[in-house]
């Protein structure tokens, strides 16, 4: 069982990944792990912190000789901004005079709620912890998820397809995926690039009035065979795991599996996928005409892209900020504002990629588990063969 759990703090010393169940004999690349937390820290829109971060991950156990050894891989991803929080969040009592609180409560954050939840007088423990730079350590187990999946040969991306209203209204091909993630400047993400310079003057609006913005990202898995995830269990279906791991993304307020959306507001005769048969394709001899369904039909995977989208709510930390109450004294006062972004939406999609291959390397292990990445591939391949066969 492929198991998966981060620790960390957003201005403690580090964060760290904790990935259990990956079989022995996979080769680990790290330069491909700290490539895709390099895309995360990517985006127009981004605060001054990713100034001071270049994440790297740092391996502890797990992986020896460059391949996995079966055992959970433990994995460090320092915080350079930690230098700066040494005083203000020691891990040993410390100077109370030193600390740094978060006096009143942003609305639309983690800090009222978890503050009345843990008993804490001010937010600062709370956004520490609720922070979405958590997300790079999901980045670093996602990553080694995508070096298992491509193993099988598939590839899982991501592109963005809103920031405020500004919306792209074409569809995307795989390949401009590919083309949006070998890039070495990233603005927004987005495949058409008049779309994006609409997506970027959102972004700028947001930026001159103090305000922020959100947005929508859809994750791609490709090659995804047809049979992963089940309907005869509420809890084992593909799109209840899929929907949990990305909603589970901070700022994630929706999750739309293909058109979802639009078809519920359509007949079923423009919704759903025609079905032809033409004798040989990547998996099967079936096809499809569309993919409106995102590669999942009854909770399994259909054989055609995987297409997960997340609808990001605008970052509540605002350089403008909403009315709050002072914690202390109960008086109104506007809420606390901290360095922050202003958009996160390639961001996010680059987070969600991380979460939607560890969670299809889950559904697939469970599949065609076995202790070894060759026991692995070879079940898979006895799996391709019956397609073939069928
Ligand atoms: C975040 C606030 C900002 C973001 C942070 C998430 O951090 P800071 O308060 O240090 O400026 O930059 O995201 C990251 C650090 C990251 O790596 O994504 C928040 O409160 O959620």
């Amino acid at each position: 069982m492929l198991r998966f759990s981060t620790a960390g703090e957003s201005h403690g010393e580090a964060l760290v990944a904790l990935l259990s169940g990956m079989p022995a004999g996979l080769s680990i690349d790290l330069d491909f792990v700290n490539r895709e937390l390099w895309r995360r820290q990517q985006g127009y829109g981004r605060g001054g912190r990713m100034k001071i971060e270049r994440d790297s991950v740092h391996v502890l156990s797990g992986v020896r000789h460059g391949k996995t050894i079966g055992s959970p891989i433990a994995m460090l991803l320092a915080n350079n901004d930690w230098k700066n929080w040494t005083e203000s969040l020691p891990v040993d009592e410390g100077d109370p005079a030193k600390h740094k609180r978060v006096a009143s409560p942003r609305p639309g954050h983690a800090d009222l709620a978890g503050a009345l939840k843990y008993g804490f007088e001010e937010a600062r423990y709370v956004l520490e912890r609720a922070s979405a730079r958590e997300s790079a350590a999901r980045v670093a187990g996602g990553g080694l998820a995508k070096l298992l999946l491509r193993e099988l040969g598939i590839e899982v991306l991501s592109h963005v397809i809103a920031v405020g209203s500004a919306k792209l209204d074409k569809p995307t091909q795989w390949t401009a995926l590919q083309t949006i993630a070998a890039k070495e400047e990233v603005l927004l993400s987005c495949a058409d690039p008049e779309s994006e310079a609409r997506m970027k003057e959102q972004v700028d609006i947001a930026l001159r009035t103090g305000d922020s913005v959100g947005g929508v990202f859809e994750v791609v898995a490709h090659n995804v065979p047809p049979g992963l995830g089940t309907y005869v269990n509420w809890d084992e279906r593909l799109d209840t795991q899929l929907a949990a791991a990305v909603m589970s993304l901070q700022a994630v307020k929706a999750v739309e599996i293909g058109d979802a959306v639009e078809a519920a507001y359509s007949f079923g005769s423009a919704v759903h996928d025609e079905i032809g048969y033409k004798g040989e394709g990547a998996f099967t001899g079936f096809t499809r005409a569309s993919n409106h369904a995102g590669g999942l039909e009854g909770g399994m995977s259909n054989g055609e892209d995987i297409r997960v989208r997340g609808y990001l709510k605008p970052i509540s930390t605002l350089r403008r900020p909403l009315g709050s109450v002072d914690f202390a004294t109960r008086q109104p006062v506007k809420a606390a504002y901290e360095r922050s972004d202003v958009c996160v939406v390639p961001a996010a999609g680059v987070a969600a990629e991380a979460m939607v291959a560890l969670t299809i390397a889950r559904v697939a292990l469970e599949k065609f588990g076995g202790d070894s990445i060759a026991e692995v591939k070879r079940n898979y391949e006895g799996y391709c063969q019956q397609l073939r066969n069928f």
